[in-house]
């Protein structure tokens, strides 16, 4: 296993990359170009500047999390071949600086949703927080609620451009499936794929967060069935997962445990992440440690090491802690985060350690 931290970029994140160094473990830095919107060029220039920066500090530069796919593609309109051309272009640049993961999503319109970004847990830190009945119909108001509250940072996934679109984006999903969605996918995948395999980059799809439809549109990347469909859309080891517990975990009834060791294989990319369930549904992102929240992260984590996984693993989101909210994008401060590298470290080391490791 290869542990990994996301990191915005210099000037862009008020973690530093020697910050970083300082977290015990960490190997890899899990990058992108922030200010690209989905569909746009990446430049060579841009690309090397980045990974060559983070390379000069000791870290791989293999992750990158997103390239995000243009809406005409996920709509399946004769245009996304163009953008399909495109996004064949950057795999084949980032193929070149020795990228070897690009973890994308296929949600339709929104990446993550949630209805308060800064909820306060009894302990007096905060985080973010889904609240079933403050999930407005409206997602225009849904949207204002989000972009206000992380007014200070880029939030991959809720782009003022795009939102500034929304109701032409929503009126271009009218009437869409979660079948005609497998379709463009698998359209999608049936292009990249083969490219993928020429320049041994993996394609990992991350997880619909939360697991299950919002306003109206599909998604398709929620449960087991839908994960198991999505493996058999492209038969190949190109074509992967990045499993994020934490997207999964608030429908109960996904067994991430069991998911892990039944797609192992095709798993890329882990993110771990806790959250809280209540009883009614809502639910609140909390620290790593398996006993405060709903996912059994010490489960998890045996079943990548049960199965030899050395694929790459990063802390996702973490609780803002000691005043760290005014500085740091929703989810993504240093010191939960770093809590929970050695949170997942202490649960590896001691696996390897009952093994015979060491
Ligand atoms: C939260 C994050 C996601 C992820 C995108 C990937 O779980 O990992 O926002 O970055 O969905 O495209
Ligand atoms: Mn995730």
């Amino acid at each position: 296993m290869k542990m990994t931290w996301r990191w915005y970029g210099e000037g862009n994140d008020s973690i530093t990359l020697d910050h970083i160094r300082q977290i015990p473990g960490v190997e890899g830095i899990v990058w992108s170009l922030h200010d690209k919107v989905a569909g746009e060029e990446w430049e060579f220039e841009k690309i090397k500047e980045v990974t060559d920066l983070i390379k000069s500090k000791g870290f791989n530069a293999d992750i990158v999390e997103s390239v995000n796919i243009h809406d005409d593609i996920k709509l399946g309109l004769p245009s996304r071949d163009r953008y399909i051309e495109i996004y064949i272009d950057t795999i084949k640049k980032l193929s070149e600086v020795g990228v070897k993961v690009i973890c994308y999503n296929f949600m339709p319109v929104f990446d993550w949703t949630r209805t308060d970004l800064y909820k306060e847990l009894p302990d007096g830190s905060n985080a973010l927080y889904y609240e079933k009945n403050a999930i407005v119909d409206d997602p225009k108001v849904m949207a204002e609620r989000i972009l206000e509250g992380g007014k200070n940072f880029t939030m991959p996934g809720w782009e003022p451009e795009r939102i500034a679109k929304l109701d032409e984006l929503f009126k271009s999903y009218e009437g869409m499936t979660e079948e005609a969605l497998f379709e463009n996918l698998k359209y999608f995948l049936e292009k990249v794929i083969p490219v993928c395999e020429q320049y041994d980059v993996k394609m990992a799809i991350h997880p619909d967060d939360p697991p299950w439809p919002i306003f109206g549109l599909p998604r398709i990347i929620r449960s087991r069935d839908h994960i198991k469909k999505f493996i058999e859309l492209v038969d190949s080891p190109y074509s992967g997962l990045t499993l994020c517990t934490g997207s999964l975990g608030p429908n109960l009834l996904n067994d991430i445990p069991a998911i892990i060791r039944e797609f192992h294989d095709r798993i890329h990319f882990a993110h771990i992440r806790n959250i809280k369930v209540y009883e009614n549904g809502d639910f609140i992102e909390v620290s790593h440690r398996g006993k405060d929240g709903s996912v059994d992260v010490y489960e998890v984590i045996k079943a990548y090491h049960d199965n030899g996984f050395d694929g790459y693993m990063r802390p996702d989101h973490g609780r803002h802690l000691w005043g760290e909210e005014k500085e740091c994008r929703p989810g993504y401060g240093l010191y939960d985060r770093a809590l929970g590298v050695m949170y997942i470290l202490g649960v590896w080391d001691s696996l390897d350690k009952q093994k015979g490791g060491n």
